[in-house]
């Protein structure tokens, strides 16, 4: 397995994990740039997010992911907190299995 965040999914790498559910895993950032800097992640590997299929089926599962995202800030008790997602190589992205970054300050 090459990706590095499926090889934390299962448990291969080390992560600082705070949430999981059937779906999704959320661990702290390895470079954080917010005091409270957390990686949002589906358990499905999809490289990008507009790899999400335009159909019924991918809006759903697109809507899955910021709907973890929103209950991961709330879990961590950010009443505030920025969600940014990288797309493709030329927008920043370095990982390429589908994350959302949240960030903010308890
Ligand atoms: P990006 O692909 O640019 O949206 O950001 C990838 C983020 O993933 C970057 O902020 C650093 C983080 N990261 C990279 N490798 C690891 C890792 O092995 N463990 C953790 N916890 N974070 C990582």
């Amino acid at each position: 397995m090459e990706c590095v965040f499926c090889r934390i999914i299962a448990g291969e790498l080390p992560s600082r994990k705070v949430y999981e559910d059937e779906g999704f895993v959320a661990f702290h950032d390895i470079r954080p740039r917010a005091p409270v800097h957390v990686l949002v992640v589906p358990k499905e590997h999809i490289a990008k997010l507009s790899d999400y299929p335009d159909t019924e089926e991918g809006q759903r599962r697109l809507g899955a992911l910021f709907r973890t995202a929103n209950r991961v800030a709330k879990a961590l008790g950010l009443e505030g907190y920025k969600l940014q997602v990288h797309v493709g190589e030329k927008g920043g992205q370095e990982v390429f299995h589908v994350h959302v970054h949240v960030m903010g300050a308890p």
